[in-house]
């Protein structure tokens, strides 16, 4: 009831913004095609709030008592729960991450589905994953996104089906891993509609820079050095067994 309530608002900025997209080319998830489709007019901003693992800066916490007058103390107990175990269900994920900051990351998010268009609960939990993607507690910060009503639209790049976008910002460094998981399910008090859950997608982190060449000059030697030793080490061994 409380979600229903508070993400009401945000859910009609939702439903604006989500309309849109559906007359408009083939959605691109390339920057090019994010410049020139609107830019962020085109992927509603959601929050997501901490909900399990690591805690880090910068994120509500989603577990915290919904009585706080915040609009986006949306999350409940329940929203990872069904969205993360279990099989795909007809929502095929897509999506981007850039990196905004050293310590801010944005994704944006696609979910095509062959169900029809309409208004639905959406949650999305996303973890910073240590490459196996699967979420793993304790060690696995976990952030979720609940949200209802979002408003998905008629696909016209294939007339199958619908599709919504959003983009997330999160506290996630370029060199992590991030996974990403959905659920597509009917609006609160409203009759059951078919659940949907997207598959796993798991966007690596870039790898920290490689090695300067100013610091391979200075390392070439050394590696030189060691490998020399090793010649030297294995005669001498030869040497002493002959
Ligand atoms: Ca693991
Ligand atoms: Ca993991
Ligand atoms: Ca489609």
């Amino acid at each position: 009831m409380i979600r229903r309530t508070i993400t009401a608002a945000i859910g009609g900025m939702l439903a604006l913004v989500a309309l849109a997209p559906a007359a408009m080319a083939a959605p691109s998830l390339q920057q090019s095609g994010y410049d020139a489709g609107g830019g962020d007019a085109e992927w509603p901003e959601v929050q997501a709030f901490w909900l399990g693992g690591p805690k880090v800066d910068g994120v509500p916490d989603g577990t915290a008592e919904p009585s706080v007058a915040s609009a986006a103390l949306a999350i409940t107990a329940d929203t990872c729960d069904v969205v993360l175990p279990d099989p795909t269900i007809d929502i095929e994920k897509t999506a981007d991450r850039t990196q905004l900051s050293p310590g801010q990351m944005r994704l944006r998010v696609q979910l095509d589905t062959a169900q029809p268009a309409g208004d639905f609960r959406l949650r999305d939990c996303i973890w910073i994953d240590d490459g196996d993607g699967v979420w793993e507690e304790p060690t696995e910060t976990l952030f979720g996104v609940d949200l209802e009503p979002t408003v998905w639209v008629p696909d016209t790049t294939d007339n199958v089906g619908s599709f919504l976008r959003f983009r997330v910002n999160l506290p996630v460094a370029a060199n992590q891993d991030v996974c990403d998981r959905a659920a597509r399910s009917e609006l609160e008090g409203e009759p059951v509609t078919t659940f949907l859950r997207s598959n796993t997608l798991c966007l690596p982190g870039a790898p920290d820079p490689v090695v300067s060449e100013a610091a391979l000059a200075v390392l070439l030697p050394l590696t030189a050095a060691v490998l020399g030793g090793g010649v030297w080490f294995l005669r001498r061994r030869r040497s002493v067994a002959a």
